[in-house]
C-alpha cells in the first residue's frame, strides 16, 4: 500500500501483548485515517456500554495519509475513545513529534485495550515495541514527565502524557504533549489514566512508501510558499487565535461569567493586542510555517502558551482579567493535563453556584487563588475537586437546585469559548458536534455574523453547518492535517486531493471528502444512540438551557437569547438535510447510501430493543 503504511499496532495492556495487524486497501480508501478509521475501528470492535473508565475501551492514537509528511501543517494525530465525560464517541488533535514519527515507525494507528496493573509507558521504537514500568513517573506532571522520558530516549523522540488529572481520572484530562499541544478535551486523558499508561514514547526512522516522491515534495515546497505569500500571514504569526478576543468583544459572543454575559470590562487586559507586548517565543507543531503558539511569562515567571480558548475560558468566563494571571491557571492546566476548556467552564460554574450559595463553598468570579486551588483540586479528584471534575453536567446532577440551568454543555461536553445568545447557526453547530460542545467540527459564528443573518434561524444556517461540519469534521480529522492553513489564510481546499493522490495514488475528489465526512457523521450518531441502548432524542442535539432561558446580562445585545421553537425548526432542517430523522437518528436509505447496510442492521437491532 502507498501513501499509508497500512498496519497497525494493537498493545492489549492486560496481557502486555503486541501485533501488528495488515488492514485492507479498502478500509483505508473508504475511511481515510484519523477519525474516520476511530469511528469505524469502535463500531465494530467496542462491545456496546463499555465502561469508559474500565479496561475494555479502545484508546487510539491515529493518523492519516497526509499527516507526517513534509507538507504543510501535516504534525497532528488525533486521539480517539469512548469518552468518560459524555458516554458517546470522544476525540482531539493534537500537534506532537508523536505524530510523524508514528508514521516512520511503520504504524499509522496505535490501538490500546487492557489495563496494566503497574504505572507504565509505552515506548516504540519502530519494530520494537516495550511496555516499561515507570512507577517513579506516576504522581509527576507532564512537563516533568516529558522531560525524564526525552532524556531517557532522545530529543527527538515524540512524547505523549498525562498529568496527574488523568491518573485521577477528571473526567476532563487530555493528553499533552511539547509543554503546550493538548488532545482529547472529552476525557481521553482519563481514558489513558484508567489504563494506568503514563505515557507513549515513539522514535521512527523509516521512510513511508509514497506514490509519487518527488511530485509531493514539490507539492509540499508550493504549499509552504503559497501560505507564506498569504495576506494575513504576518498578523496571524503575530497573534494566532488569539486576535479572537477582540472580535469576540466587539460581537458580544464573549464568554464572561460562566456565559452570562457578552462583553467583559478586561477585555482589552487578556486580548492579542496585550499578548503581542509580552510574547517571548513562539512554539508549534511540527511541519508548520505558520506557528500559533504564543509564550509569555506567567505570574511566577513561567513560560505559558496561550490560545484563544485557554484565555477566555481561564480569563473572562471566571472573572479574571489579567493576563499573567490567566497564564498562570493555563500552564497548571498544562503540567496537570486538564483541558482549559472544560476547566473554565466547571470554575465558572462553581463560582456561580458558589456566588448563588448553592453550596458551600467560598469561591467568587475573580477569585484567582480559588481557581489555582479548584485547578488542583480538580486535577487530584479532591475536595470541591472530587465534584467539579466530574464535569458540569454530572456536578449540577449532584448539586440540583435549578443549578443544570446554567451547567453550560451539549451531551456533557462544555462549551468552547462563544457565546451563542444570538448566534443560532453556532448553537446548532455546537448541538450537533459528534463529540459534544466543541467548536471545531463548525466555527460558523463567523460566518453568521459577517453575513448580517445573526438573527436568522433559516435553512441557510443549517446548509453552513453540514458544509462545515464536512470540511472540518471530515476531511481533515480523517486527512489528518491542520484546519488553520484553511480557515485563517485562506489556503484552499483543493490542494488535499493533489496531496493525497501524490502519497497514495488515489484520486479523491472534493465531492468525495464530503461523502466520506457524510459517512463518518452518520455512523458517529449511530454510535451515540448504540451507546445510549437506543434512546435518543433531539433534546440530546439542545445547545446549553441559559442560551434560551435567560437573556444575555451585559453590552449591547442585552435581553437577547434563543428561541427554543425557532431552535427546534433550524435542528428538524439539519436532520432532513443528513437524511436523519426526527429523532436525529440516520435512516435506513441514510445509512445505504453512505455504504453502511452492515451497520444499519446492526443500529436498527438496538432500536427495535426500544419499541
Ligand atoms: C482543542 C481545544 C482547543 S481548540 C484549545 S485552544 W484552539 C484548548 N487548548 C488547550 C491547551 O493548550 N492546553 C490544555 N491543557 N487544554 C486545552 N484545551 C483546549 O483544547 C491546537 C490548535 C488549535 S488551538 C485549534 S482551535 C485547532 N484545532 C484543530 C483541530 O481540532 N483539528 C484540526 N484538524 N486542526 C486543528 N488545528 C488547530 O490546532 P482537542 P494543539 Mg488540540 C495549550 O485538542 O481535544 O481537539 O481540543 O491541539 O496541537 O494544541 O493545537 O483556539
Ligand atoms: Fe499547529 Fe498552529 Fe501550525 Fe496548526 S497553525 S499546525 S495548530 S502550530
Amino acid at each position: 500500500m502507498k501513501g499509508w503504511n497500512g498496519c497497525f499496532l494493537r498493545i492489549d495492556l492486560s496481557n502486555k501483548k503486541v501485533i501488528k495487524q495488515n488492514y485492507s486497501e479498502e478500509f483505508a480508501h473508504k475511511w481515510l485515517g484519523g477519525r474516520g478509521f476511530a469511528i469505524k475501528l469502535l463500531w465494530d470492535e467496542l462491545t456496546p456500554g463499555t465502561d469508559p473508565l474500565g479496561p475494555d475501551n479502545m484508546l487510539m492514537f491515529l493518523t492519516g495519509p497526509y499527516s507526517g509528511l513534509v507538507i504543510p501543517n501535516s504534525g497532528k494525530l488525533v486521539v480517539a475513545a469512548k469518552s468518560p465525560i459524555t458516554g458517546g464517541y470522544g476525540d482531539g488533535n493534537l500537534g506532537s513529534m508523536a505524530g510523524p514519527n508514528l508514521r516512520k515507525a511503520g504504524y499509522d494507528a496505535i490501538i490500546i485495550t487492557g489495563k496494566l496493573d503497574k504505572p507504565s509507558y509505552i515506548l516504540i521504537e519502530n519494530e520494537k515495541v516495550e511496555i516499561i514500568l515507570a512507577n517513579e513517573l506516576w504522581g509527576l506532571d507532564c512537563y516533568e514527565t516529558e522531560k525524564i522520558l526525552k532524556k531517557s530516549h532522545g530529543v527527538s523522540t515524540g512524547v505523549l502524557s498525562i498529568g496527574q488529572s488523568g491518573e485521577n481520572l477528571t473526567r476532563f484530562a487530555t493528553i499533552i504533549s511539547q509543554e503546550g499541544r493538548a488532545g482529547g478535551r472529552p476525557g481521553m486523558g482519563a481514558v489513558m489514566g484508567s489504563k494506568k499508561l503514563k505515557a507513549i514514547v515513539i522514535h521512527g526512522t523509516k521512510e513511508p512508501l509514497l506514490a509519487d516522491k518527488e511530485a509531493l515534495l514539490k507539492l509540499g515546497k508550493e504549499g509552504f510558499d503559497s501560505i507564506q505569500k498569504r495576506d494575513n500571514y504576518n498578523f496571524w504569526k503575530k497573534q494566532g487565535t488569539m486576535a479572537t478576543v477582540e472580535w469576540c468583544q466587539n460581537a458580544s459572543t464573549l464568554p464572561t461569567r460562566n456565559f452570562s454575559e457578552g462583553i467583559f470590562e478586561c477585555s482589552k487586559e487578556i486580548d492579542g493586542n496585550t499578548m503581542e507586548k509580552q510574547t517571548i517565543k513562539q512554539r508549534g507543531c511540527p511541519n508548520c510555517n505558520m506557528i500559533c503558539g504564543n509564550i509569555i511569562l506567567d505570574t511566577n515567571g513561567e513560560e505559558s502558551e496561550l490560545d484563544y480558548e485557554n484565555v477566555v475560558m481561564l480569563g473572562s468566563n471566571i472573572g479574571v482579567g489579567d493576563l499573567k494571571k490567566v497564564a498562570t491557571l493555563n500552564r497548571i492546566c498544562d503540567m496537570l493535563g486538564l483541558d482549559t476548556i472544560s476547566a473554565g467552564s466547571s470554575i465558572g460554574f462553581a463560582m456561580e453556584c458558589s456566588e448563588k450559595k448553592l453550596i458551600d463553598s467560598d469561591l467568587y468570579f475573580g477569585d484567582f487563588m480559588g481557581a489555582q486551588r479548584l485547578l488542583r483540586e480538580m486535577a487530584e479528584m479532591k475536595g470541591e475537586g472530587a465534584l467539579f471534575g466530574l464535569g458540569v453536567k454530572a456536578a449540577s446532577e449532584k448539586i440540583g437546585k435549578g443549578s443544570s440551568d446554567f451547567a453550560i454543555h451539549v451531551k456533557g461536553l462544555e462549551c468552547s469559548a462563544y457565546d451563542c445568545h444570538l448566534c443560532p447557526g453556532m448553537a446548532l453547530s455546537f448541538g450537533t458536534s459528534p463529540i459534544g460542545a466543541h467548536h471545531k467540527d463548525a466555527w460558523v459564528i463567523s460566518w453568521e455574523i459577517s453575513s448580517g443573518t445573526r438573527e436568522e434561524y433559516g435553512p441557510s444556517k443549517a446548509d453552513k453547518v453540514i458544509e462545515f461540519q464536512r470540511i472540518r469534521g471530515g476531511m481533515y480529522e480523517s486527512l489528518v492535517a491542520c484546519r488553520f492553513p484553511w480557515i485563517e489564510l485562506g489556503f484552499e481546499n483543493e490542494w488535499f486531493p493533489k496531496y493525497i493522490e501524490a502519497a497514495t495514488g488515489v484520486k479523491y475528489s472534493l465531492d468525495d471528502m464530503w461523502i466520506l465526512g457524510d459517512r463518518i457523521y452518520a455512523l458517529i450518531r449511530a454510535f451515540w444512540v448504540r451507546e445510549y441502548g437506543g434512546k435518543w432524542d433531539r433534546k440530546m442535539d439542545y445547545p446549553p438551557i441559559r442560551w434560551f432561558k435567560e437573556p444575555l446580562k451585559k453590552g449591547p445585545l442585552t435581553g437577547k437569547h434563543l428561541d427554543l421553537s425557532k431552535y427546534d425548526l433550524l435542528l428538524e432542517e439539519y436532520y432532513k438535510k443528513r437524511g436523519w430523522n426526527n429523532l436525529g437518528i440516520p435512516t435506513n436509505d441514510t445509512m445505504k447510501k453512505l455504504g453502511l447496510e452492515k451497520e444499519s442492521i446492526e443500529l436498527n437491532k438496538i432500536l427495535e430493543n426500544v419499541k
